[in-house]
């Protein structure tokens, strides 16, 4: 009998992606195709594989029956929601925060660790964690370059686009772009915020900081931590150790928010215990199925988000030696975070899984 998949939060941001991507399949693995979703949105009829799906309300009966429930909600949903599915029998794939750093729960990225979905035992609690986008972003390119050269360290600079603060961010870039565009701003400062403000825009209501997006960047993403250090940037560091098994892995990370809608960029520079060179980077990203290299940077020939959105593979380019640093590459990442970054790589989960109960 073939296995059953609900989606929890089909109807936000990422679980729409999510049955996007389940629709673009050429085949998929699933038998029952459950869609379930906060009191607010069940009754909503979403059409999944050419079925018309009626979304059932989040409660412990909707994960009777279900083998494999992904989750694209809230961090404080998961917490709650993942162990009552494992409870009953539901292998849960979660894109939340809540579990990615709990020692019982593997952080997967097919292309690098998928080894920890081949067995239960690698997921005593039932629950597999998906990677945040921003580090999932670099995530299929390093673990290439590790598996060869052996990584040693790494700084990473993020520019991240709005819909990462999910479907407000997207919707207050666009406001904020409408208010400021023909006016000549960004030659004085204050100027865009004083537009805004002036527009019925007032940056105190932002996801980005209480600092303008549009004609700007925002070097904080995500909450403060202290010591000088956002949620994100320490995300960065300890999932890039735990994916890779590196736990001593030297990481710095600096986030940066632009106003860019969807698609993640990182400037990545990384050393390796050994010789590295960009021909056999290049190699090594060429034989890897979900990155596209796009590196001809004399002929304007780069990763972009707005040339990448919408696309499934990692693009990377700008491959370089670092002049300064020994056994060392800079290079350029663009990945779609609402695509690999999300859906994407919890659904490569949630077929794995299939594959192994089949
Ligand atoms: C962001 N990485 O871009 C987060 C979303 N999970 O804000």
């Amino acid at each position: 009998q073939s296995p059953t998949l609900a989606l929890v939060g089909a109807t936000g941001a990422v679980g729409t992606v999510m049955i996007d991507i389940i629709n673009g399949r050429e085949s998929v693995p699933w038998g029952e195709i459950r869609l379930i979703a906060s009191a607010r949105s069940a009754g909503k009829k979403i059409t999944v594989r050419g079925e018309e799906l009626t979304v059932v309300e989040l409660k412990p009966e909707a994960f009777d029956g279900i083998d494999v429930a992904m989750f694209d909600v809230p961090d404080e949903v998961s917490a709650e929601w993942a162990p009552v599915a494992a409870a009953r029998g539901a292998v849960a794939v979660d894109n939340s925060g809540a579990f990615r750093m709990d020692d019982e729960v593997p952080l997967v990225v097919p292309e690098v660790n998928a080894d920890k979905v081949g067995n239960p035992e690698h997921y005593p609690k039932g629950i597999i964690a998906n990677p945040n986008c921003t580090t999932l972003s670099m995530m299929a390119a390093l673990g290439a370059l590790h598996r060869e050269f052996g990584l040693t360290s790494l700084v990473v600079s993020s520019y991240q686009a709005a819909s990462g603060a999910g479907q407000d961010g997207i919707d207050r870039l666009y406001a904020e772009l409408e208010a400021v565009a023909g006016k000549g701003l960004g030659s004085k400062a204050g100027d865009v915020r004083a537009a805004l403000e002036a527009a019925g825009l007032p940056v105190a209501d932002t996801p980005f900081a209480g600092t303008p997006l549009a004609l700007n960047v925002v070097p904080s993403a995500g909450s403060y931590k202290g010591d000088g250090w956002f949620s994100e940037e320490l995300k960065v560091r300890n999932e890039s150790r735990k994916i890779l098994g590196i736990p001593g892995l030297k990481v710095s990370a600096t986030c940066v928010r632009v106003p860019v809608v969807t698609t993640h960029s990182l400037a990545v520079h990384a050393t390796f215990e050994r010789e590295v060179t960009v021909e056999a980077a290049h190699k090594l990203f060429e034989a890897q199925p979900s990155i596209v290299l796009t590196d001809d940077p004399e002929n304007g020939v780069f990763p972009s988000p707005a040339e990448v959105v919408g696309a499934d593979p990692t693009y990377v380019g700008r491959v370089r030696q670092a002049l300064d640093f020994p056994n060392t590459l800079d290079f350029f990442v663009c990945g779609d975070n609402l695509r690999k970054g999300a859906a994407l790589n919890t659904y490569e989960i949630a077929e794995q899984v299939a594959a192994k109960l089949a």
